[in-house]
C-alpha cells in the first residue's frame, strides 16, 4: 500500500474507534449507585471496565457532612496560612493565548481567603484552594478526624492506599480545565455541588492537544497580572479547547465527541476513572474532598498509549 493510503487507513481506523467504543459500552447519563459497593464488586463493575459512576450513602456518616460550615473552617483553620491558587480570570494550569499559564500560588491566611469567598472583601481576581499534592493531609490535618483517611472498600478492592486526598474549596469562576490523569478519583462533595464534563479516553482521537510554552502568572506591584515564562526548555502538551464552548471551525473533529455530563451534589461521592477527560466547575464556595488513587500500569494503559501516540502521529503528519 503507498504511503498515503496506509496513511489515509490508519486516519479512518482512529476516527471510527470512538464511536465502535461506545457502542460496546456507552451509558448516555452517569448511573447511580445506592450504597457503597462491596470491594470486588466495584472492581469488577466500575473499575475493571473503567466506568464512572456516582455513589450515594457513602460518606453520610463523616462528620464532615455536618460540621464543615464556612463559619467553622474559619474557627478551626483561619490563622493558618495555606496555599490558594489565584488568576485573573478563574482558569488555572489552562491555555491562555499562546501559554500554558498556571496560578500564582499564594501564600496567605485562610481567612483572608474566605473573606473573599464570603465577599467580605472583594477582589477582581479567582481565588481556588487547589493545590492539591494531598493538601487536605498536608496543609489542613486539623479537618483530617472529619473524613477518612483512604475510602476502606476502594483500598480493599485496589490493594493500596490513596497517593493524595485532597481539599476543594473554591468561587464559581474557578474552573479546571480539560484534561486527564492517571488516577483512580474518588471525588466526594461536602457541601455545594460539582458540575463534571467527562469524556472517556477512547474519545481520544476527537480531543485536540498542542505544545505550550509553560508560565505563570504574577501579581505586579499596581495589582495587575503578568504572565511570566517558566525557564525549562520543554513545552507543555494541554487541551486547548473549552468543551463548553468549542471552536469547531479550528477543532472540526470534536464535533463528534459525545461528553457526558453530571452534578455531584453535597453528600455523593462521583468515581472519575483513571485516563477520562473531566472539566470541572462548582457552586460558589463548594466544599470537595477527593482521594487518588494510581492506576494499574496494565494493558488498558498501554492500549491507551498506543490510541494517543497514534492520534498524535497522524495529526503532525
Ligand atoms: O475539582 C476540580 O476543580 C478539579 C478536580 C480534578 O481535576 C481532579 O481531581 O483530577
Amino acid at each position: 500500500m503507498a504511503e498515503g493510503a496506509a496513511l489515509r487507513a490508519v486516519r479512518g481506523c482512529l476516527a471510527a474507534f470512538p464511536r465502535e467504543a461506545r457502542e460496546l459500552g456507552w451509558m448516555e447519563c452517569v448511573p447511580y449507585l445506592d450504597r457503597p459497593p462491596s470491594p470486588l464488586e466495584f472492581y469488577r463493575e466500575w473499575v475493571s471496565p473503567n466506568k464512572p459512576c456516582i455513589i450515594r450513602n457513602a460518606i453520610g456518616h463523616w462528620p464532615a457532612l455536618r460540621k464543615w460550615t464556612l463559619e467553622y473552617l474559619r474557627e478551626v483553620m483561619g490563622h493558618k496560612v495555606v496555599s490558594v491558587a489565584v488568576t485573573p480570570n478563574g482558569y488555572a494550569d489552562a491555555v491562555f493565548h499562546d501559554r500554558f499559564v498556571m496560578p500564582e500560588e499564594r501564600q496567605m491566611p485562610f481567612m483572608d481567603f474566605l473573606d473573599i469567598v464570603e465577599k467580605k472583601v472583594t477582589s477582581p481576581n479567582v481565588f481556588y484552594v487547589q493545590k492539591q499534592c494531598s493538601n487536605l493531609t498536608e496543609e489542613f490535618p486539623e479537618l483530617m478526624c472529619d473524613v477518612q483517611p483512604d475510602i476502606p472498600w476502594m483500598s480493599e478492592a485496589l490493594g493500596k492506599k490513596p497517593d493524595a486526598v485532597n481539599f476543594w474549596l473554591g468561587e464559581s469562576t474557578a474552573v479546571t480545565s480539560l484534561h486527564k490523569d492517571h488516577y483512580e478519583n474518588l471525588y466526594c462533595v461536602i457541601s455545594g455541588e460539582k458540575q463534571f464534563l467527562l469524556h472517556p479516553p477512547s474519545d481520544r482521537p476527537f480531543i485536540p492537544y498542542e505544545l505550550y510554552q509553560a508560565a505563570t502568572y504574577k501579581v505586579s506591584e499596581d495589582g495587575s497580572f503578568e504572565i511570566v515564562d517558566e525557564k525549562t526548555a520543554d513545552k507543555v502538551p494541554w487541551i486547548p479547547l473549552d468543551p463548553l464552548n468549542p471552536n469547531l471551525e479550528r477543532y472540526p473533529e470534536y464535533a463528534q465527541a459525545k461528553p457526558l455530563q453530571c452534578t455531584v451534589k453535597a453528600g455523593e461521592m462521583l468515581y472519575l476513572p483513571s485516563l477520562w477527560f473531566h472539566h470541572v466547575q462548582q457552586s460558589h464556595g463548594c466544599i470537595a474532598v477527593n482521594y487518588w488513587y494510581d492506576m494499574e500500569y496494565d494493558l488498558k494503559y498501554s492500549y491507551y498509549q498506543l490510541l494517543d501516540g497514534l492520534t498524535k502521529a497522524v495529526t503532525v503528519l
